[in-house]
């Protein structure tokens, strides 16, 4: 049987970390003959202490054969520890009220701090997932705070934009979600995202020939999956937790086991790949091979397409420049 590997995973007893940890345990992550060693991270604030042992406590009662070990830490430096995976999911996202200037230099310190611990003790080949939002913008400090770590090895999570758009492409054509190929969301996670189906297909069709209506694109599409994370708010009173868990759960077994040619997208550093400018952790269409993501390359970029580009990637970098007097 397979060595144990070690997943790290941040935020640990918050509500995505609830929906997150059972599958990982269960083996949804990095499949069903791989044994999993938990390291997980909360604040030391007592009640988060408290509450990620109540969570360690059901993940014992779970009994669940992969899980090799659970470890409670409240110092990354321990929790990162030879760690393969690294989940970080605990951030502090903007509240009401909050200034622009408060959200960078909290996440800042959060990021700073853990892109350190894992330069200093992860696994030279650990895979990190930034799902705490800003998310591609934490991911970039994290990336710039681990100068020892290839840059490569960190990510941002925009495989919820990449889901939400297909599961609204699978209802406008009454189609099964699973049958969408090719794909892609470009920029941020964040509402100005760009969902691109110009060159989905079902079952080799092109799903924009079967849609056949451009206002559609721009004047429903787009607004709804850009907007979901509010509409989920609206409706359940909590941002979305199962689906985000999902998400993670998908991105990291699709980079660890590949995808088989298919499309998925992944917040990833630019190497300038579409005019991005270098290190810009900006979403882009990959496929996975023997753990490793590939760009994916000649995409032709019309007008409305670099138009929407620009936007996100103005958002982008004006955050990236925002916290450059911390890196
Ligand atoms: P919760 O508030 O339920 O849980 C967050 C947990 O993180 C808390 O238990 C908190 O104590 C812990 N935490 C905070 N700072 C920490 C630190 N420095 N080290 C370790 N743990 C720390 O939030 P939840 O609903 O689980 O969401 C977590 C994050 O995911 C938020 O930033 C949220 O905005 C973000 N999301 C990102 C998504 C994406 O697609 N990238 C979608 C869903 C979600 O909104």
């Amino acid at each position: 049987s397979k060595k144990p590997v070690r997943v790290a995973v941040t935020g640990a007893a918050g509500q995505i970390g609830y929906a997150l940890l059972f599958r990982i345990a269960s083996g949804e992550m990095l499949g069903k003959d791989q044994p999993v060693i938990l390291q997980l991270l909360e604040i030391p604030d007592e009640k988060a202490q408290n509450a990620l042992k109540g969570v360690i406590m059901e993940l014992e009662d779970c009994a669940f054969p992969l899980l090799a070990g659970v470890e409670a830490h409240s110092d990354p430096m321990t929790a990162f520890k030879d760690t393969d995976y690294a989940l970080l999911v605990g951030s502090r996202p903007r509240g009401p009220g909050m200034e622009r200037a408060e959200l960078l230099a909290v996440n800042g310190a959060i990021f700073t701090t853990q892109g350190k611990a894992l330069n200093a003790v992860a696994s030279r080949n650990v895979k990190v997932l930034v799902v705490g939002n800003p998310a591609n913008t934490n991911a970039y400090i994290a990336m710039k705070s681990a100068p020892d770590l290839p840059a490569k090895n960190f990510t941002a999570m925009l495989r919820l934009d990449h889901n939400r758009a297909a599961s609204q492409l699978a209802a406008k054509t009454g189609k099964a979600v699973a049958s969408i190929e090719k794909l892609a969301v470009w920029g941020n996670h964040s509402p100005t995202m760009y969902a691109d189906y110009r060159n989905a297909t079902i079952d080799g069709q092109s799903v924009k020939a079967m849609i056949n209506d451009e206002p559609w694109n721009r004047d429903v599409f787009l607004p709804t999956v850009g907007k979901r994370g509010a509409a989920i708010i609206a409706a359940r009173g909590l941002s979305s937790a199962a689906s985000a868990a999902n998400a993670a759960i998908d991105h990291m077994r699709d980079w660890a086991l590949g995808t088989n040619g298919k499309w998925v997208t992944m917040g990833i550093p630019s190497g300038g790949e579409y005019g991005i400018p270098k290190d810009v952790m900006f979403g882009y269409p990959v496929t996975c091979e023997g753990g490793e993501y590939k760009i994916v390359q000649g995409i032709e970029i019309d007008a409305f397409s670099q138009e929407c580009i620009n936007k996100t990637l103005k958002e982008l970098t004006d955050e990236q420049d925002g916290v450059k007097h911390l890196l």
